[in-house]
């Protein structure tokens, strides 16, 4: 997470930043597959029209992808040639490619041939005007797990205990979806080129399973005296039923921001982790749901978050009961260096809103229109 009111300590500019405008498309995340199995499948697929902040994005692996099987141009003036992709560098599987994509004032998640709308639906066959409902596209590529449109089922529940359950594919974390202050030192623009993650997801009866494996060779942890966020680590951002009661808000109880440090050392392990809503401190993260180990050359983290972290009585996820997260990478500044969020340099998501330039209300500890919204396959 990384709202700066939530230990008085950060002081980004976005800060008490109104909840009014959420704009903008899906910035997504892909995996490592090729543009050609990203967009092999779609349906007839979409562009963006109309809504705030509807233009097509650029970005690497934007969800504006999509061929249009009969388009021509759509209400937002994005010119789509027929069968032809218009966003040619959408990459992975995870990308949501093959779907459909529209844009409102709420943000839009696609996923896999299916779209998702607040306040602004467009909807249109194969005129391809106005926007677009998109086909059965979305089927990843041999190998790789779009985890963000697609969760499998752990028959069992996990053991946290910093060891891979359910021999779950991993899946390479693309930097595209990052924010960094604008306000840190300017030798710290940008994220660091030698920090990775990858990571893997799946459900269980009982709620989230979550495994990341970072490379990082300077495990610099949030201070004791921080919130967990301000320092490396990964943030986890789930809604029990993908329902907002005000469309992208977060639901009290039901969603929930969860942060887990890093190890501090090369031989600790940590169970260091925090629960938040935005601007709120919520407490530890106990129960032992989360953990971090270190690695050789980085550190693993692995979670669940069950009704106990959403504030519920109870939380029983099935196929026809799906959820939404989100995930993000905390990257530190160099050991002894610190900014405006503590010794969080940057982070960086597997989904955020298209074009997020650096707002609150583009990235996921803000925002839950941008969370993903996977299907979740039957047991
Ligand atoms: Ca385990
Ligand atoms: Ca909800």
């Amino acid at each position: 997470m990384g709202f700066g009111g939530a230990a008085g300590a950060a002081d980004d500019s976005n800060t008490g930043a109104s909840l009014g405008g959420f704009g903008g498309s899906i910035s997504s995340a892909g995996g490592s597959g090729s543009s050609s199995s990203s967009t092999a499948g779609g349906g007839a697929g979409g562009v963006p029209s109309g809504g705030a902040g509807g233009a097509t994005s650029t970005d690497a692996a934007t969800v504006t992808s999509g061929s249009d099987a009969g388009g021509t141009s759509d209400a937002g003036g994005t010119s789509n040639a027929g069968g032809a992709s218009t966003s040619s560098t959408a990459t992975g599987g995870a990308s949501t490619t093959g779907g459909a994509t529209s844009t409102g004032d709420a943000a839009t998640t696609t996923t896999g041939g299916s779209a998702t709308t607040s306040d602004t639906t467009t909807t249109t066959g194969g005129a391809g005007v106005g926007g677009s409902t998109g086909g059965t596209g979305g089927a990843p590529a041999v190998g790789e797990e779009p985890y963000c449109e697609r969760l499998h089922h752990l028959a069992a529940v996990p053991v946290i205990d910093g060891a891979l359950d359910g021999n779950l594919p991993l899946q390479d974390l693309p930097q595209d979806a990052a924010r960094v202050p604008a306000d840190n030192p300017p030798q710290f623009s940008s994220l660091p080129s030698d920090v990775s993650m990858r990571w893997a997801a799946a459900w269980f009866d009982g709620g989230l399973y979550i495994f990341a494996e970072i490379v990082d060779p300077d495990r610099y942890p949030a201070a004791a005296s921080n919130d967990e966020w301000m320092g490396d680590g990964v943030d986890l951002y789930v809604d029990h039923d993908a329902v907002f009661d005000a469309p992208g808000f977060y639901d009290d109880p039901g969603t929930r921001s969860t942060s887990v440090s890093a190890p501090p050392d090369g031989t600790t392990p940590s169970t260091r982790g925090g629960v938040f809503m935005p601007y709120v401190d919520l407490g530890s993260w106990t129960g032992g749901e989360c953990i971090a180990v270190p690695t050789a050359d980085g550190y693993r983290v692995e979670a669940v978050v069950t009704a106990a972290t959403l504030g519920l009585s109870s939380w029983s996820p099935s196929p026809s009961a799906p959820f939404a997260f989100d995930l993000g990478h905390n990257v530190s500044f160099p050991a002894g260096e610190t900014g405006s969020e503590g010794r969080r340099l940057g982070h960086y998501f597997v989904q955020a809103a298209s074009g997020a330039d650096g707002d609150f209300e583009d990235y996921p500890f803000y925002n839950s229109a941008v969370f993903c919204t996977p299907t979740l396959t039957p047991p």
